[in-house]
Parts: C-alpha cells; sequence; structure tokens
C-alpha cells in the first residue's frame, strides 16, 4: 500500500508517522517511511533549494516544477522499487500538499498541477492518505515552538488558511482514500482516531496476502 500523510505545519505527521509505522510493523507489515519535498540525496538536494533563505524570489512556477523535479526522483529511487519488492511505503506529504500548497496557496491552476501529476506519476496514486487537520494557530504554535521557520513556514495567515481549505476540498473530493483526523487534540485522543484506520490498513494487509 502507499500511503500518504498530509495536513498543515506542525500538526503532528512526524509524530503520528512514527506512530503508524510502528502499528504496523507490530503486525509484521514491512514498510519504510519516507517524505516529500526528499527522500532521495538528490531530491533532498532539492528541498534545501525550495526551504532555504535566498535574496532572489523563486518563482511560484519554479517552486512546482522543483516540488515535482524532487518526486520524480523520489518515485523512481524508493516509492517504485519499495511497492515493487511489495513493501508499504508511508509517505510524509505528497501530491495533495502541492495542490494545497502551490494551488491553494500560491493560487497555481489545478490543472497545471494535474497534467504534471499525470506526466510524472502516471498511475501511481496513494491508496489511503491520512489528513491532519487542525486550525492554522494550533499548528504554527506547535511549529513555532521548534526554534527558526523555513522559506514556506514564513508565509502569511491567509495563505495557510487557503491551504487548509484546499487540503478539506481534497479530503471531501477524494473521500474513497481520504480519511481525515482532528490534530488538535491531545496526542492520546488524536492516536486514539487513528485505531480505526490503522485497523482498516492492517486489515487490508490480510487481504492482499490472501490474493
Ligand atoms: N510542500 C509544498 O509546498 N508542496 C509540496 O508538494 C510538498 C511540500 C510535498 C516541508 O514540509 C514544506 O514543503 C512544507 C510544505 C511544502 N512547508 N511548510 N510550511 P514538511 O512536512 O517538512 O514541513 P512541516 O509541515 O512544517 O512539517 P513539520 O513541521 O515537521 O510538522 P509535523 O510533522 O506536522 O508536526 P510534528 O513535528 O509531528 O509536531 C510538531 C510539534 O507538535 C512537536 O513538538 C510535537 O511533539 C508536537 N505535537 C504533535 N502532536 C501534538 C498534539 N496532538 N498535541 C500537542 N503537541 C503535539
Amino acid at each position: 500500500m502507499f500511503i500518504t500523510i498530509e495536513g498543515g505545519e506542525g500538526v503532528g505527521k512526524s509524530t503520528n508517522i512514527a506512530y503508524i509505522a510502528d502499528q504496523l510493523s507490530d503486525a509484521n507489515i514491512t514498510c519504510i517511511v519516507t517524505r516529500e519535498p526528499g527522500g532521495t540525496p538528490l531530491a533532498e538536494d532539492i528541498r534545501q533549494l525550495l526551504l532555504s533563505d535566498r535574496d532572489e524570489a523563486i518563482a511560484d512556477n519554479t517552486e512546482l516544477l522543483l516540488m515535482f523535479a524532487s518526486r520524480a526522483q523520489h518515485i523512481a529511487g524508493v516509492i517504485e522499487p519499495a511497492l515493487a519488492r511489495g513493501d508499504w511505503v508511508i509517505c510524509d506529504r505528497f501530491t495533495d500538499a502541492t495542490y494545497a500548497y502551490q494551488g491553494g496557496g500560491r493560487g497555481l491552476s489545478e490543472a497545471k498541477i494535474a497534467n504534471l501529476e499525470q506526466w510524472v506519476q502516471e498511475d501511481l496514486r496513494p491508496d489511503i492518505t491520512i489528513l491532519f487537520d487542525a486550525p492554522i494557530t494550533v499548528g504554527m504554535s506547535r511549529a513555532g515552538q521548534r526554534g527558526e521557520l523555513d522559506r514556506i513556514e514564513r508565509e502569511r495567515a491567509a495563505f495557510f488558511e487557503n491551504v487548509r481549505n484546499c487540503y478539506l476540498m481534497l479530503a471531501e473530493r477524494h473521500s474513497d482514500r481520504f480519511r481525515t483526523v482532528d490534530a488538535s487534540e491531545t496526542l492520546g485522543r488524536v492516536q486514539a482516531s487513528l485505531q480505526p484506520i490503522i485497523a482498516e490498513m492492517k486489515h487490508q494487509f490480510l487481504v492482499r496476502s490472501k490474493t
């Protein structure tokens, strides 16, 4: 299975990915955890280009193309080989983040993103996407406690409101694969609400093992 984890800044994606991976590995499901932008040495270099500060403004189209350049490398080097081996992949952000940040946040057209998605990914799409949703003030205050903010994290509140609204719209549109979790709750409650989703994944593992 190809599982993607989405949501705004500081909502708890990394914290809960570790929890989900532990639960799956306890059920003898071999999974790799990876992230975007990044996931291979070259893709991590592109991440640095995208997130570090520079005097020259990055044009919106450049940002979009770098996201997909990183993704193309990540798919070829990590995601497809893992899925071909039969491993599960848990990816911290994927193309829904592009729709949310470059589409919802920067205002780039959905059609442009959809073209790149088709070109770079062909028929690769996530099987399940877990959206960690919280009011932006919650995630920003959690992320802010970690210290220095990167180039995208320094955007204005309106940008992040648009990102959040776009994620919620995607969850509604793709309700077959999206599972939305209220990430504003305590960690204990968030992990309790992950239980039925993890149970669903384990069930899928049993079904797929038999076929
Ligand atoms: N980006 C893009 O624009 N387009 C794309 O296509 C892609 C990405 C793929 C890098 O992503 C940036 O790239 C991101 C979008 C853009 N930009 N921004 N801004 P990233 O995933 O590396 O960055 P991030 O969203 O900022 O992730 P993060 O900061 O690592 O946040 P997180 O993983 O969701 O949160 P966390 O580290 O697990 O938790 C944050 C803190 O909160 C931590 O101290 C936890 O202990 C605490 N925490 C977690 N859960 C709770 C609860 N429930 N209660 C209390 N405290 C909690």
